[in-house]
Formats: C-alpha cells, sequence, structure tokens
C-alpha cells in the first residue's frame, strides 16, 4: 500500500471543526415512533394487490447457491482506486454500513491480497511442518481433517485499517476508514497439536508460516502464540473458506494483525529466532518522530466506529426517533464498554451492547436517541475487560507522530449536517 497523499482529492474532507456550539439536548429515553401511516388516506402498496403477490415465484430449481436479493445491490465490496498501483496487490472494503449483528457475510469479507487469489484444488494442496521439529512432515487436506475440529469466531484486522486517516480525515466512509475488518466464525484443528505430531524441538522459540500464493507470504509467529489460540482453518462460517480468504487452509491468529493470517497455508518452519522478512520490517511497522520504528506489534488495539449513521448511510427519515449503531473490538479481549458521543466528545453516554459478545471477535453496539435536526458530531469511544480505552486521534498522534500508516485505533468523528448529509471530519 501506498504512503497516504500529503494532498487529498476534495478539501471538504480535511475539514477541521471546532466544536464550539453547545450540541447537548437531543437524547431522549422515548423509544415511540410516531408511524405515517393514516388510514384515511390509503396507501396503495397495501391495498391493491401487487405482482409478486398475484403471480407464481421461482422454483427450488432456480438458485443452487442462494444470493442477496436483487435489491441489496449496494451491499458490496469496494476498493479506492488510488491506493494502489495493481489490483493484484491491492485490498477491497468490507461494506460496514450494510451490515448488523456481529457476522461479516463470507461474500462482504475484505480482501487483501499480494499476488492476487491461488485458486488451489484441496487434492493438490499440502502442509509441511520443518524446521526445529523430530519428524518433518507433509498433511495432505484429508490428514489434517481428522485431528479434532473446533469453532471461534474471531475478528480480522489489516494493521492498515484506518491507515489513511493518520494525517486527516480523508475516505468518506467508514467502509473505507474502517472496512479492512472483518469477523467469521472459523472451523478448524488447534495448531499446537499438529506442531505435536512433528515433536517440537527443546529450542523451538519461532514459527514461519509460508502462503501458497504468487507472493509466498510469511511472518514471524511466537511460539507461545501459536501453542496458545491459533487455528488452522478449512471452513468459515459454516462452509470451506473462500479462495479470496486462502481456500483450503489458512492461519488463524486471534486478535493479531490481519498480515499474520497466512491464507493458502502451505508450510511452517519452526526455528529459534525472528526471520525479520519484509512484512515485518520495512511493512506493518510504525516509523516515529525520532527516526526509530516500533516493531513486532501483534496485538490489534481497542477500536471502535459508528456504522450507522456514517457518510454512507445519511439520516433520510428527518429529526426524531433515531437508532445509531456500531462496532467495537480489542486484540485482547472483549470489549467491557463503549460510549456514544453526539457533540464530538464533550459529552459522553454509555451505548447499548448486545449481549452477544466473544473474545477477540466484534462487538455490536446500539444507541438509540431522539435527534431534533441540530449538527451532530458523532463519535465512540470503546473500553476493552483490561482497561484500554480507545484514545482520540490527538493523543495517538502525540504518541506516535504521524509517519506511520499502521495501528490507527483512535476515534472516528462523523460530522451529522441539519439536511442528515454526513462527512468524515476532525475535531479539535
Ligand atoms: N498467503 C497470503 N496470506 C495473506 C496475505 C497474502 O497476500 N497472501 N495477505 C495478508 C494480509 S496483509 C491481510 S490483512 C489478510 C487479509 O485477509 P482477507 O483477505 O481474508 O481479508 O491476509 C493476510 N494473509
Ligand atoms: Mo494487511
Amino acid at each position: 500500500m501506498k504512503k497516504p497523499k500529503d494532498t487529498i482529492d476534495s478539501s471538504r474532507r480535511r475539514q477541521l471543526i471546532k466544536t464550539g456550539m453547545a450540541v447537548t439536548g437531543g437524547i431522549s429515553a422515548s423509544l415511540v415512533v410516531a408511524s405515517k401511516a393514516n388510514a384515511a388516506t390509503p396507501d396503495p402498496l397495501i391495498t391493491e394487490i401487487q405482482d409478486w403477490n398475484r403471480y407464481l415465484g421461482d422454483g427450488v430449481d432456480a438458485r443452487p447457491y442462494g444470493l442477496p436479493s436483487k435489491f441489496e445491490t449496494d451491499a458490496v465490496r469496494r476498493d479506492v482506486a488510488w491506493l494502489t498501483a495493481d489490483p493484484k496487490a491491492s485490498v477491497n472494503f468490507t461494506p460496514l454500513h450494510k451490515l448488523d449483528g456481529i457476522i461479516t457475510p463470507n461474500g462482504l469479507c475484505f480482501e487483501r491480497h499480494h499476488g492476487g487469489v491461488a485458486e488451489i484444488a484441496p487434492s493438490s494442496h499440502r502442509l509441511m511442518i520443518n524446521g526445529l521439529v523430530n519428524n518433518p512432515l507433509v498433511f495432505t487436506m484429508e490428514d489434517l481433517m481428522r485431528f479434532p475440529r473446533e469453532n471461534h469466531l474471531y475478528f480480522l484486522e489489516c494493521a492498515a485499517n484506518t491507515g489513511m486517516e493518520w494525517r486527516g480525515a480523508q475516505l468518506n466512509g467508514c467502509q473505507f476508514t474502517h472496512g479492512m475488518v472483518h469477523n467469521v466464525m472459523y472451523s478448524g484443528v488447534k495448531l499446537k497439536h499438529v506442531l505435536a505430531e512433528a515433536g517440537l524441538k527443546g529450542n523451538a522459540k519461532w514459527l514461519l508460516p509460508e502462503g501458497a500464493d504468487a507472493s509466498h507470504m510469511t511472518r514471524s509467529i511466537p511460539i507461545e502464540k501459536g501453542l496458545d489460540d491459533c487455528l488452522i482453518v478449512t471452513h468459515m462460517n459454516g462452509e470451506a473458506l473462500r479462495p479470496e480468504q486462502g481456500y483450503p487452509l489458512r492461519l488463524v491468529v486471534p486478535g493479531w494483525e490481519g498480515n499474520m493470517w497466512v491464507k493458502w497455508l502451505r508450510r511452517i518452519e519452526v526455528g529459534d529466532k525472528p526471520w525479520h522478512h519484509r512484512e515485518e520490517t520495512s511493512k506493518y511497522t510504525d516509523l516515529l518522530e525520532d527516526g526509530t520504528a516500533r516493531r513486532f506489534t501483534w496485538e490489534m488495539e481497542v477500536k471502535s466506529v459508528i456504522t450507522n449513521p456514517s457518510p454512507q448511510a445519511p439520516i433520510n427519515h428527518g429529526r426524531g426517533q433515531t437508532v445509531l449503531t456500531g462496532i467495537a473490538w480489542s486484540g485482547y479481549g472483549r470489549v467491557k464498554r463503549v460510549d456514544v458521543s453526539i457533540d464530538g466528545g464533550r459529552n459522553w453516554t454509555t451505548a447499548r451492547l448486545d449481549p452477544h459478545s466473544f473474545s477477540k471477535s466484534l462487538h455490536r453496539f446500539y444507541f438509540d436517541f431522539d435527534w431534533d435536526g441540530r449538527e451532530l458530531f458523532l463519535q465512540s469511544r470503546a473500553i476493552d475487560e483490561f482497561g484500554h480505552v480507545q484514545p482520540t486521534k490527538n493523543q495517538l498522534r502525540a504518541a506516535r507522530g504521524v509517519n506511520s500508516i499502521y495501528h490507527n485505533n483512535s476515534i472516528q468523528t462523523w460530522h451529522v449536517k441539519n439536511d442528515g448529509v454526513v462527512e468524515n471530519v476532525e475535531v479539535s
């Protein structure tokens, strides 16, 4: 990925807004939605028989593999043309503003490839374990399916997610600012079982997973993590991995940066020190103000974003009862609390966290409020079970400078205007 441009496409985007005005009112506990329906003015959509009510629909033979409704054309992955030179070493983004709950549907999981999508027949796929082991082994997919299997729901976030926002508000939509995250139920085998089969030598300290794609993706992973919760998986959300997500075999590294989750996993070398390859030196490291770089920053820090309203999901219904929602996550474990502000961080209210809460998974929050039609500066702030608090943009910049494109977990602001249009801004 290229570094963010100093100048940006639209000057609108880089607004630095002083929230001098008082945006205090507007929140009420009432949950009554005033209905526009009026029996005195009959709605033909309820009084007249419609075509779909009159004629037979498609039979069960029409869709051997189901697809979304034809009216859901907006719920698609999107890319940003200027971000990368070639789509084969590029990224597209999850349409977070079109989703609810915490599961990312398989067809909408963002993709990040360094050498395009490898298409591998399971019968031609092998996994080798070599290096500091007693018995170097080569597994077929059938061999791997004989190990005990488990299911876990985990988020994957690319370390470059929100990377374009380090120097100022830039991309107009949570799909683009925060869409390098997905949350999937994986089925697979604990890596520790496969490593035990090969037998780790006493000096085994590091693992180097390698991809079978043209990028030969490799990353150094400490053995403790490999023996803790890492999985090698064959299924996502109940069905086989999609080619884009590493079919037929992927490494899952819960809570840690997406780059380590090697797709099309073909080999794991066991060593006694890290390898210092490209993706852990020149990439996925943070250049600080003093010229030194932060390295091996594996856990994805506590983070959240409001997905609705947001620039791609304006308020169209006018003032009154409004549902605000978003997602929160932490690479260390569970999110304990999410606070929401409608006045750019002056006043905070605790949001309603949906009870489906899993460690190292996305959490869903809601905040139901009465919009009085005034402009709003929406923010969310997540706190995890270990007390980590999501920082403001300026707190993050004070700690890390502005040279980085990775590991930006700062608070996002959306400016809701009187007409319900929403823009990406920063407040000071
Ligand atoms: N073999 C291989 N594994 C890979 C990559 C790759 O290009 N090749 N990209 C990595 C990066 S940078 C990220 S962020 C995640 C993206 O996972 P996804 O495509 O399922 O969203 O996969 C990682 N694993
Ligand atoms: Mo990534």
